[in-house]
């Protein structure tokens, strides 16, 4: 595996190359709509076909496990771990605390019946010829084993941050921190599979997708939940996991079987996926077109290149308004976590950001996880505080004051203010 903290250059290489090949029409756009590609081309550009119109959808509820509401805050068909509840668990996020976000519902599928199907001119085969593979539950977990922890994080956790800490209108869910979790995923490289597939030296994308519902938007049927991959990151650290800390996936994780990108914006983890497209051809989707792009004053008009990495965060396993009595010894704890690296580094204020003192760390610093950090505090005259923690990662990244916002609200990575009252 590649060494820790390094931005790989191939990912702005592949991008970059992308977008050529878009432009002389050898990529694949569908479901992005004619305007989204006219935007995105600046140009005339072929037309891509709109999509069916959207299918019935089975009613209940979009997620199946229990969420008391002193674990999870309700945020639609989502579900956002509360920070409190991390408090006392360990490095891992137990399952049944972990956040969920789901485009539609979770679907109950059947691991006997289920199938991961490859295709695409990506995958070697004879000139001319459709060449799907198939693998079975079983053909993964006769595949060789591997192990690792990561966290999965949406792009827009943290989003509600940038109204209420920058005065900035964005769309989308107003998560405040808890739609992360860490989790030991047990799986198969993607790599193996792919490789195993008969992959083409010309390929360059890959897409899995997911087997819940399609997804509208603004009236819109985007079709089933997928996104394109680099080549490249496929075949460094993704996953097919059919585990989750021990346990077989959770349906509301992914069951039977997820993509486990590490380090990535969490859409790039597709859940219950389905198939693969494997493509010698840049590959577009609404997920890395419309969505996952960063567009605003600050980003050129058709977006930056599709979202990779996380930024860098940290939470405080309290609730918001949390209550401490004047003048006895607390020990405040807190995770962080970067996508660029582990987070070597953490400093806390407790007096709105005036001074800061280092925490303590409880975790050897590792890439696409998070650190533990303690820091001892005795609140002093009764009144509100803020507490704050600012993390840097072994890439020499630091949280700064503000961020940059953009109009989807993605990748929040400034300092938290985290009100508490002392009493
Ligand atoms: N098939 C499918 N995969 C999906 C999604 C989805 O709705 N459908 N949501 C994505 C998003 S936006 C995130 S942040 C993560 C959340 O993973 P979790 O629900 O296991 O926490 O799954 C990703 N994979
Ligand atoms: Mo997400």
């Amino acid at each position: 595996m590649r060494a820790v903290g390094s931005v790989t250059p191939h990912e702005t290489a592949y991008d970059r190359r992308r977008l050529r090949q878009w432009l002389a029409g050898q990529a694949r756009a569908e479901g992005v709509t004619r305007r989204r590609l006219l935007t995105l081309l600046a140009a005339t550009a072929g037309g891509t076909a709109l999509s069916a119109a959207a299918p019935a959808h089975a009613a209940g509820p979009s997620i199946l496990k229990p969420l008391p509401p002193e674990w999870f805050i309700p945020r639609g068909t989502n579900a956002e771990t509360r920070w409190e509840a991390l408090s006392g668990t360990g490095h891992h996020t137990p399952n049944e605390l972990f956040f969920v976000r789901n485009h539609t519902a979770t679907p109950v599928l059947d691991a006997a019946a289920w199938r991961l199907r490859l295709w695409g001119d990506g995958l070697r085969g004879a000139p001319g010829e459709d060449r799907p593979v198939e693998f079975g539950y079983d053909d993964l977990r006769a595949l060789p084993a591997v192990t690792r922890t990561a966290f999965v994080e949406c792009a827009g956790n943290g989003r509600s941050y940038y109204t209420t800490q920058q005065g900035e209108t964005v769309n989308g869910t107003p998560w405040t921190l808890g739609a992360v979790g860490v989790a030991r995923w047990r799986g198969v490289r993607l790599a193996d599979v792919l490789r195993r597939a008969g992959l083409s030296s010309h390929a360059v994308d890959v897409q899995p997708r997911g087997l819940d519902a399609e997804y509208v938007s603004g009236g819109e049927n985007l079709g089933r939940v997928r996104r394109p991959l680099p080549l490249g990151k496929a075949l460094e650290d993704v996953l097919l996991a059919y585990e989750m800390n021990g346990e077989p996936l959770p349906y509301d994780h992914g069951y039977p079987v997820r993509v486990l990108v590490p380090s990535w914006v969490g859409i790039s983890s597709v859940k219950w996926v389905g198939d693969i497209e494997v493509s010698a051809h840049p590959l577009f989707s609404p997920w890395n077109t419309t969505f996952y792009r960063l567009f605003g004053s600050a980003y050129p008009k058709e977006g930056t290149a599709p979202l990779t990495r996380q930024t860098v965060k940290s939470a405080f396993e309290l609730a918001s308004g949390a209550t401490f009595p004047a003048g006895r010894r607390q020990v405040l704890r807190g995770r962080s976590w970067s996508g660029a690296g582990g987070v070597a580094r953490v400093e806390v204020s407790t007096d709105g950001g005036t001074t800061w003192r280092p925490a303590r760390l409880h975790d050897r610093p590792r890439a696409g996880t998070w650190t533990r950090w303690s820091l001892p505090w005795t609140p002093a005259a009764p009144g509100p505080a803020q507490l704050l923690a600012r993390a840097t990662d072994t890439a020499g990244r630091t949280q700064p004051d503000t961020a940059v916002p953009n109009t989807e609200g993605y990748l929040f990575g400034a300092v938290v203010r985290h009100p508490v009252t002392v009493l």
